[in-house]
């Protein structure tokens, strides 16, 4: 990357106080001794997890103890570079608020009181209420929630086990209406990493994904790079993003009306026959009929739908037709906005399918992974009732487990009941929409165990809370990589853990012993399971232990011009005109329709990123904290002055619902629509033993009381909720 692209990147990526701050931090923050004697220095290299991106990094540790985190620069992802969260990774290890040995509630759930217990105990335990559970309702009846790759052997083990109600909030909470889109269209997802080629196109469009906040390290660092080459950028969002601030077309949409807008820029492309004809005609299923509807969706009628102007519908819409198939209408990752959203996410394959930027540079490239074989485990029990989450098919697009699927079973006792939960780092109080909905839930349960490493909202509700070792303290499953270029990556402990925390593997696999499913781990322990893994790809731990990651060959990246291809969709074609959608039921081009409106003087609620912390995950963590201690609220101008709010004033929300937010901070700006509101989620913690952090800024989960399910996927629209405004004093 060249010198003006890294500065912007740290521009991008600081608002003020990204990686450049963080960097500049001395090493005694960083938790490092404050002995400046140089001692000796070891260098581990691991992969990291404070997101789900995987960064490969090198953890430094002097005088036995962490010192600093830096990129590997071999990594393909970090290129050597972590972002300011990676950096900050350390605060994990020294958080105060830790969770130090496993705890067994002492009084009503969600009292928070505890009783220190044993590992032995909390197994025997678990283990007696779980077997009760299969006995009085089958296996079934316990549903496992895991997010990240930490899960891996609690899925094992629960698929041993019996049931097949596993699930991630990183479904119906987040990328799955996108996926669902995509795989319509195209027959294939966009995946993680997203297999966009930033760096290539040379014109970007973002539709709300606020790339920068939002600080997925190769994408930030890809665009800053796109950037520096002159690629336009053109961005719709109801908020004048920090991508927005780079970019050429800024268009302010109402929000929920992306479809409108969408449409309007395919009706531009088709009526001024700018798409890609050759592209469309050799692949394109359908196109006939997508184009008589997309006809009717002109620039003038859109305009009425998300206060576009006409004539800046049609000059971006011929900006992106200028640059393809380099212009890359990014798909999002956090795709559940509105209940609309397979639909959205559908009518973004499509212009870039009428852009052809599918598997041409600068589009969307082809990934690929290493053949790192599995280990050779027994079959799994077979479930005869299947899964709870999404009777009979009635998302019949839903390519996942539903997470909000097992919480309605859990509710109603239908298809059949479901007793126990097992949850792992995922915090579902702050995740799921209705946290009402959830502690309803809970309350039917016979057992809830929670693995975390803080004590979090939803370890407040758990029988058992068991404390996890975290990712610079333990080994982890291997990271096979499904990206541009392949690589394995190693996960290893750099230090030991200061208390009696565990890692996931030692936890599944001894819980399993537990279960009388010891057959299941034929392994003793996690190296000789790393090793024989490794081994079957010719490679092994000892030399992943030294440099972390091995890279692959990449397979060929893009598409094969000229060669007649076969999409792997119902009519072998990229699907302008969806049959499955229309036997379905469903639009087989995307329509769009208005949102419902808020409560006079009401504003919607949108939420989003800060690039220093991570969900509601980081607000303990010291390093991250004294970076972003607290989120605030974004005001327009306009309705600053009107309820004579000032910057640094601090206010509560209440909902359409009745629901008061704690205390937050106000931001009047020009750089928000005067229709919505706009926080960073994860903050307004609720739970008693995160200290650091309990009542500080205000939780925008807390105020989704409401959500409008996609009835294509059951995804969980979440912008459907409507606050006002009342001064704190
Ligand atoms: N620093 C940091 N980075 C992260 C994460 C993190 O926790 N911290 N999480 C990662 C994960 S898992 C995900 S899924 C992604 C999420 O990141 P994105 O996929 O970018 O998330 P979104 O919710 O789509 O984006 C929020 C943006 O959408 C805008 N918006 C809200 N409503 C509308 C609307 O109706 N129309 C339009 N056009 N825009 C709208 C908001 O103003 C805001 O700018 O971030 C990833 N990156
Ligand atoms: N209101 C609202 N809801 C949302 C979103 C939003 O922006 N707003 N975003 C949605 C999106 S895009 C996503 S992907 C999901 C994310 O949902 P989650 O993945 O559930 O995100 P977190 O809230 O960070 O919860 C992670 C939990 O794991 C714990 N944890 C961290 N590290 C470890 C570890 O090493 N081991 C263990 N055992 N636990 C650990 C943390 O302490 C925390 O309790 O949320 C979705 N839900
Ligand atoms: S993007 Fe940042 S937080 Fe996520 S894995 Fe990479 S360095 Fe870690
Ligand atoms: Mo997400």
């Amino acid at each position: 990357m060249n010198t003006i692209s890294r500065r912007r990147f740290l521009k991008i990526s600081g608002l003020g106080l990204g990686a450049a701050s963080l960097a500049g931090l001395s090493p005694r923050r960083l938790g490092a001794t404050a002995a400046a004697s140089a001692g000796t220095v070891r260098a581990v290299p691991t992969y990291c997890d404070i997101c789900f991106w995987k960064c490969n990094a090198i953890a430094h540790v002097r005088d036995g103890r962490l010192w600093k985190i830096t990129g590997n620069p071999e990594d393909p992802l970090s290129r050597g570079r972590l972002c300011p969260r990676g950096t900050g990774g350390i605060g994990t290890v020294t958080d105060p608020d830790r969770l130090q040995s496993p705890l067994i509630r002492r009084k009503a759930r969600g009292g928070e009181e505890w009783v220190e217990v044993t590992w032995d105990e909390a197994f025997d335990y678990i283990a007696g209420k779980l077997q009760k559970i299969k006995v009085e309702h089958g296996p079934e009846a316990v549903a496992l929630f895991s997010h990240g790759i930490g899960g891996a052997f609690l899925k094992h083990t629960f698929k041993a086990y019996g049931t097949p109600n596993i699930a991630a909030p990183s479904f119906a909470q987040c990328r799955g209406p996108r996926d669902a889109g995509f795989l319509l269209t195209f027959g294939e997802d966009i995946g993680s990493p997203e297999r966009t080629d930033i760096r290539n196109a040379r014109c970007i469009v973002l539709i709300g994904s606020h790339l920068g906040e939002n600080m997925h390290n190769t994408q930030v660092q890809e665009f800053a790079e796109a950037l520096g080459k002159g690629a336009t950028v053109i961005v719709a969002d109801p908020r004048f993003s920090v991508a927005a601030s780079k970019a050429k077309y800024y268009l302010p949409v109402k929000p929920g009306s992306d479809i409108a807008l969408l449409l309007a820029w395919m009706n531009v492309i088709v009526t001024e026959e700018l798409y890609d004809q050759a592209f469309v005609e050799q692949h394109g299923f359908g196109f006939e009929n997508f184009k008589a509807e997309i006809v009717e969706r002109t620039p003038e009628w859109a305009y009425l739908e998300t206060g576009i102007p006409p004539e800046k519908i049609r000059e971006s819409a011929r900006e992106m037709a200028r640059h393809r198939p380099a212009t890359l209408v990014h798909p999002g990752r956090h795709a559940t906005w509105y209940g609309d959203d397979t639909q959205r996410s559908r009518a973004i394959a499509l212009l870039n399918a009428l852009l052809g930027s599918w598997g041409r540079k600068g589009g969307f490239y082809y990934p690929s992974s290493m053949d790192v074989p599995g280990y050779p485990y027994q079959p799994y029990p077979k479930s005869g009732r299947g899964k709870v989450d999404n009777p009979g098919k009635k998302y019949p697009f839903a390519h996942e487990t539903i997470s909000t699927g097992i919480r309605e079973a859990t509710i109603s006792g239908q298809p059949y009941p479901v007793k126990g939960w097992f949850v792992y780092a995922t915090n579902l109080i702050h995740a799921l929409p209705n946290e009402a909905e959830t502690l309803k839930a809970i309350q039917a349960l016979d057992l809830l165990v929670v693995v975390d490493v803080i004590p979090s909202e939803i370890a407040g509700w758990a029988d058992v809370v068991l404390p996890e070792a975290t990712y610079l303290e333990r080994y982890d499953e291997l990271n096979v990589e499904y990206f541009r270029d392949p690589f394995v990556a190693l996960r290893q402990p750099v230090v030991e853990p200061p208390g009696d925390q565990k890692p996931n593997w030692w936890i599944a696999r001894e819980l399993a012993f537990k279960l009388g499913l010891g057959e299941y781990y034929p392994w003793q322990d996690i190296e000789e399971y790393l090793d024989y893994r490794l081994a079957g790809a010719g490679l092994s731990l000892g030399t992943l232990k030294e440099k972390g990651l091995v890279k692959g060959t990449p397979a060929p990246a893009f598409f094969d011009e000229g060669v007649e291809a076969l999409w792997p969709t119902p009519s072998g074609k990229v699907e302008f005109y969806s049959l499955q959608l229309e036997r379905a039921g469903f639009d087989p081009v995307p329509r769009h329709q208005r949102q419902k409106e808020g409560p006079p003087g009401s504003f919607r609620l949108l939420y989003g990123r800060a690039p220093v912390h991570s969900f509601s995950r980081t607000q303990t963590n010291p390093i991250l904290r004294d970076a972003m201690p607290e989120n605030d609220v974004w005001l327009n101008a306009s309705v600053g002055a009107r309820l004579g709010l000032r910057s640094g004033d601090y206010v509560r929300l209440r909902n359409q619902d009745d629901v008061l937010s704690s205390p937050i901070k106000v931001r009047v700006t020009e750089a928000i629509r005067p229709d919505c509101v706009y926080m960073v989620h994860g903050f307004g913690h609720t739970a008693k033993g995160l200290r650091s952090a309990f009542g500080v800024g205000a939780s925008d989960a807390q105020l989704i009381t409401r959500y409008e399910t996609d009835p294509l996927m059951g995804g969980t629209g979440m912008n459907v909720n409507f606050v006002s405004i009342e001064r704190e004093n």
